[in-house]
C-alpha cells in the first residue's frame, strides 16, 4: 500500500457545491444514485479529469449532464472521468449489500437496521466521491424503503418532505451546512426516541432525540441530560451555539469506535448511550456524559471548522478532547477528572510515544488513516492545547478560541491555522511551541534541586527522545507549574509558572533560609516525565500536604513507583523493602485519616500505580516480577491497615445509592478496599466480595465485587459468575462486562478461561464490543497476556489473523499490544516478536494490519 505524505497535499481541482443522493434501501441490496454538481476550483491547478474515490464498489451507470457516458476509466477502486468544461453535473449509480459489510465502514446492517460510518474514508464504500475532508458540499438526500422494516428514516440536517407509496415510504432530508463526506450519515430502522428540547442562548428551540431499540428507551435519560448539559456548557465556556433545529442521536450495537459526530445525526455505540443504575457503573455514566459531550462539541470543533486533510486530525480531535475534558471537570470533580485523564495519557499514550508506533500529534505520513486515531492524536493533542491554555491563562485562551472560530468558520483548516489564531487572539508567541506538533516522544525533564545561601536553585534539563524517523530533536517549551513548600509550616507562598524552553536552564528563588520542598508539574501542566532524586520523606510530606490535588496524587504514586520499580529489579534488600513499605503504609494511613478529603479523591490517592505504568519505567520489564511485587505491596498495606480499611469500608457501606459525588466516592472505596483485602486474605475477601455482590443495588458495587471475585479461586467466584450471567443474559452491554471481568482477572488460569470464553455461545467476532470485551481486556491484563510461555501473545496474534478479514480496523487495534517487545526481558521479547513475524508472514493482510505490524517490527 502506498505511503501518503503530508507535504504532498494539493487542493482538489474541483468544487462540489451540491450533492443529491437517492437511496433505495434494503438490508441485502441498497441502490444509491448520486448527483454531484462540480465546478472547477479556482484555487487549484486546472484538470481535465475528476478522480472520484471508490472502495469495493462498481458503477452501474455513469452520466454527465444527464447523458450516459463512457468517458471514464476505473483506476483501481477509483472512477476517473474526463470532463470537457468547467462545470458539470455527474450522476452515478451503485448497488451495495449492507448485510455483507462486516467492516462496519460505509453503509452496514446492525440488528436489522441500516446505518453508516463514513469517517475517515467510509463514504467511498457507498458511492464514488471526492472522499476527502477539504471538499465541502451541501447535501440533499432522499431515502425510501419498506415501512415495516424501516419505519424511521434519518439523515443529516432537517427533514423537508415525506411520502408513502404502498408498503414503501420515503423521506427527504436537507442539510444547509456544507460538509465533507465523512460527516454524512443515514439511519433506517425500527427505533423509538426519547424526545426533549433545548432553547439556545439566542432563544432558538432545538428538538432533541435519542433513538434506540424499543426495550432500551428507559436507559436513555442520562444521555439526554448529558446532551442538554453539553449544549449549555458550550455556550458558556466557548460561546458556541447549536445551528440546526434538530439534533438526533442514534444508538447502534455494532460500532468500531465510541461514537461519530455526523452533522445533526450523531451515531453512537450503545455503550455510550444506555445507562441505568442496575446495568451501568459510575464509570459508564461518566463515559456516556463525556462521549455525548465530545460528539456534541465537534459540531463546532470538527464540523463548522473541519480538517483540510487527515494529517490535521488533531485539529478537531485534540481540541475536542480538551473541550470534553473541561466539560467533565466542570460537571464533576475537577481534580479527580484531571487525575483520570493523566492516567489515560500515561497508560495509553506514553507507551505509544516510547514504542515503534510513535508519531507526532500531526503525523507526517500514513498508509491507513484509521491507524492514526490514536491516544497521541487525541489525548496528547488535548494536552498540547491545554498547555497553550495554561500559558495564556483562561481568559486570553478564550480570546484565542474565539479568534479561531471567527476566522475559520466554514473552512477546512489546519493545525497551523489553530495555533496562529491562539497566538493572535491570546497574545502569545508560539513560534517554538509549534515543535509540539511536529516532534514525537515524551520529553524527559531532569530536576536538580538545591539550596545556595538563601536561594532555592532549580536546575532543569530536557531530553526529547529519538523516535522512529526522528533521530534529532530540538528543545521544546515546557510549562511547569511549581510551588516551594516550607517544611515546618506545610505552606508555600504561591504557585508559579516557569517555562523550560532550552535544553537546560537554572531558576533561582530567593528568601529561603532553609531548603524548601519542591512540588513540580502541578496539575500535570506539561505531558512530560519528571526525573528527579527526591527523598522518600519529601514524598511523604507532599502526599500529605500538597494543596494541588494532582501533585499530591503524584507524590503518592511516586512513593509506590519508586519502591516497586526497585523491588522488581531486585534492588531492595530486606531492610530497604521494610523501610519503603513502612513509609507507604504511613502515607496511606494519613490519607485514610485525612478528614478534609472527599472519598473520590481519597480513592485516587489510595490507588496503586498500574502494572503497565510500572513496566513503562523500566527498560527491560519483567511483568511476572512486577506482578509479584505489586501484589506483595498490596498485601502488606492490607495487612498493616486492616482495622482502618475495615472501618472505612463500613462507613462507605452505610451510604445509600445515589449519583452524588459522595455516594460515588463511597462505592469507589468499597471496591478498592476489596482489591487490597484480596491480596492479603483471599478467602476473607471472597466472603466480603460475595456479600457486596449479593446485596448490591447498583452495577458499580456488583461489578466491583465480581471483579475481585474473578481473581480468587473459590465457590463464591463460581456462584457469582453464574448468577451474573443468568441475571443479565440478553443484555449485550452487561454480558460484555461478564466477558471482560474474566479476561482481566488475576486468576492463575485466566488464559484457559479466555480460550473457553471464545467458544462461548455468546461470543462473536462480528461485534466489536464483544471482541474488545474479551480480547482487549485480556491484552491489557499483564498477568495473562505476558504469560512466560508466550501463549498470551499467541492468543492475540491468532485473534488478529482471524479478525483481520472480518473487521480490519478492529484487528489492527490489537497490534500495538504486540509492539512492546523491545521493552521486555529477553525471553518474552523474543516470543512476542515471533508472533508479530507470524502475522507479517500471513498471505493476505489488510492495509490496516499490514501497516501496524510492519511499523511494530520496524
Ligand atoms: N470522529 C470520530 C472518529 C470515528 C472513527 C474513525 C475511524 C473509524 C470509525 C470511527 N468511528 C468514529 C469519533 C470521535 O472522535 O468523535
Ligand atoms: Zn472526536
Amino acid at each position: 500500500p502506498p505511503v501518503i505524505r503530508r507535504e504532498d497535499y494539493t487542493p482538489f481541482p474541483w468544487l462540489v457545491p451540491e450533492t443529491r443522493l437517492d437511496f433505495e434501501l434494503g438490508l441485502e441490496s441498497t441502490r444509491v444514485r448520486s448527483t454531484l454538481t462540480v465546478v472547477h476550483n479556482n484555487k487549484a491547478a486546472r484538470s481535465p479529469t475528476i478522480r472520484l474515490d471508490g472502495d469495493g464498489i462498481k458503477p452501474t451507470s455513469v452520466k454527465v449532464d444527464g447523458e450516459p457516458t463512457q468517458s471514464f476509466v476505473m483506476d483501481g477502486d477509483d472512477l476517473v472521468l474526463t470532463l470537457s468544461d468547467d462545470a458539470h453535473e455527474i450522476s452515478i449509480e451503485t448497488e451495495i449489500d449492507p448485510s455483507a459489510n462486516s467492516q462496519l465502514m460505509g453503509l452496514y446492517a446492525s440488528s436489522g437496521m441500516l446505518c453508516t460510518q463514513c469517517e475517515a474514508e467510509g463514504f467511498r464504500r457507498i458511492t464514488f466521491f471526492p472522499d476527502r475532508p477539504d471538499v465541502l458540499s451541501t447535501y440533499t438526500v432522499r431515502m425510501s424503503g419498506p415501512k415495516d422494516q424501516f419505519p424511521i428514516l434519518l439523515c443529516n440536517g432537517n427533514k423537508v418532505a415525506t411520502g408513502e407509496d404502498g408498503e414503501t415510504h420515503w423521506a427527504e432530508w436537507h442539510d444547509p451546512w456544507p460538509k465533507p463526506s465523512y460527516l454524512f450519515a443515514l439511519v433506517a430502522g425500527d427505533l423509538v426516541a426519547r424526545t426533549d428540547s433545548f432553547t439556545t442562548m439566542n432563544g432558538r428551540k432545538v428538538e432533541l432525540n435519542v433513538w434506540v431499540r424499543e426495550g432500551d428507551l428507559e436507559r436513555t435519560e442520562h444521555a439526554m441530560e448529558s446532551l442538554k448539559r453539553s449544549m449549555e456548557w458550550d455556550e458558556e465556556a466557548f460561546g458556541r451555539e447549536y445551528d440546526l433545529d434538530l439534533f438526533n442521536i442514534v444508538a447502534v450495537s455494532d460500532f468500531n469506535m465510541g461514537a461519530m459526530e455526523n452533522k445533526g445525526l450523531n451515531v453512537f455505540n450503545t455503550k455510550y448511550v444506555l445507562a441505568d443504575p442496575e446495568t451501568a457503573t459510575d464509570g459508564d455514566y461518566d463515559g456516556v456524559e463525556g462521549v455525548i459531550g465530545h460528539e456534541y462539541f465537534h459540531n463546532w470543533s470538527g464540523n463548522r471548522i473541519t480538517c483540510r486533510d487527515w494529517f490535521q486530525l488533531s485539529l478537531k480531535e485534540g481540541f475536542t478532547v480538551l473541550r470534553d475534558q473541561l466539560f467533565s471537570q466542570d460537571m464533576g470533580s475537577e481534580p479527580v477528572k484531571r487525575i483520570e485523564d493523566v492516567r489515560v495519557l500515561r497508560g495509553a499514550q506514553f507507551p505509544e510515544d516510547s514504542g515503534p508506533l510513535a508519531h507526532s500529534i500531526r503525523p507526517d505520513s500514513y498508509r491507513e488513516i484509521s491507524n492514526f486515531y490514536t491516544a497521541t492524536v487525541y489525548n496528547k493533542g488535548a494536552e498540547v492545547i491545554r498547555m497553550m491554555r495554561t500559558m495564556a491563562g483562561e481568559e486570553a485562551f478564550r480570546k484565542g478560541t474565539d479568534t479561531y472560530f471567527d476566522r475559520h468558520d466554514g473552512e477546512a483548516a489546519t493545525c497551523e491555522d489553530f495555533v496562529k489564531s491562539i497566538e493572535d487572539g491570546a497574545g502569545l508567541d508560539l513560534t517554538q511551541f509549534r515543535l509540539w506538533y511536529s516532534q514525537a516522544g515524551t520529553p524527559k525533564v531532569s530536576v536538580d534541586f538545591g539550596h545556595e545561601g538563601d536561594e532555592a536553585v532549580l536546575k532543569l534539563s530536557q531530553l526529547v527522545p529519538a523516535t522512529p524517523g526522528q533521530d534529532e530533536k530540538k528543545p521544546m517549551p515546557i510549562p511547569l507549574k511549581i510551588a516551594l513548600f516550607d517544611r515546618e509550616t506545610g505552606t508555600h507562598s504561591g504557585e508559579q509558572l516557569i517555562v523550560l524552553d532550552k535544553a537546560s536552564d537554572t531558576f533561582r528563588f530567593g528568601g529561603f533560609a532553609q531548603k524548601p520542598v519542591l512540588s513540580i508539574n502541578r496539575g500535570f501542566s506539561a505531558p512530560v516525565t519528571i526525573q528527579r532524586e527526591i527523598a522518600r520523606d519529601e514524598l511523604v510530606f507532599l502526599a500529605a500536604k500538597d494543596d494541588d490535588p494532582f501533585a499530591r496524587y503524584e507524590a503518592m504514586q511516586d512513593l509506590m513507583v519508586g519502591h516497586l520499580v526497585a523491588a522488581s529489579k531486585g534492588e531492595l534488600g530486606d531492610e530497604d523493602r521494610a523501610a519503603g513499605r513502612k513509609d507507604i503504609v504511613g502515607a496511606m494511613r494519613a490519607v485514610i485519616e485525612d478528614e478534609a478529603l472527599d472519598d473520590l479523591m481519597r480513592g485516587e490517592l489510595m490507588s496503586m500505580p498500574s502494572q503497565t505504568y510500572l513496566a513503562e519505567q523500566m527498560s527491560e520489564a519483567d511483568p511476572g516480577r512486577i506482578h509479584e511485587e505489586r501484589e506483595a505491596l498490596k498485601a502488606a498495606i492490607a495487612g498493616e491497615l486492616q482495622d482502618e480499611l475495615h472501618a472505612l469500608y463500613d462507613r462507605a457501606a452505610e451510604l445509600p445509592f445515589s449519583h452524588s459525588a459522595e455516594a460515588k466516592g463511597a462505592r469507589k472505596l468499597k471496591t478498592l478496599i476489596l482489591v487490597y483485602a484480596a491480596a492479603h486474605d483471599p478467602q476473607k475477601a471472597a466472603e466480603l466480595a460475595a456479600h457486596q455482590y449479593e446485596n448490591a443495588d447498583n452495577m458499580t458495587d456488583r461489578q466491583g465485587a465480581l471483579m475481585v471475585l474473578t481473581g480468587i479461586d473459590s465457590a463464591e467466584r463460581t456462584n457469582a459468575l453464574i448468577d451474573f450471567y443468568n441475571r443479565y443474559r440478553g443484555n449485550a452491554l452487561v454480558i460484555d462486562k461478564w466477558f471482560s471481568l474474566q479476561a482481566m482477572s488475576l486468576h492463575p488460569k485466566v488464559l484457559e478461561h479466555v480460550k473457553a470464553l471464545a467458544d462461548h455461545e455468546d461470543f462473536t467476532m462480528k461485534n466489536p464490543n464483544r471482541v474488545r470485551s474479551l480480547y482487549m481486556a485480556f491484552a491489557a491484563n499483564p498477568h495473562g497476556f505476558h504469560a512466560a510461555s508466550g501463549e498470551g501473545y499467541k492468543l492475540i496474534a491468532d485473534l488478529i489473523l482471524e479478525l483481520d478479514p472480518i473487521n480490519a480496523q478492529t484487528a489492527a487495534r490489537f497490534v500495538p499490544a504486540l509492539g512492546r517487545w523491545r521493552k521486555l526481558e529477553p525471553g518474552r521479547s523474543a516470543l512476542m516478536r515471533e508472533q508479530l513475524e507470524r502475522i507479517a508472514a500471513a498471505p493476505k493482510l489488510s492495509r490496516d494490519t499490514f501497516e501496524q505490524v510492519s511499523r511494530s517490527l520496524g
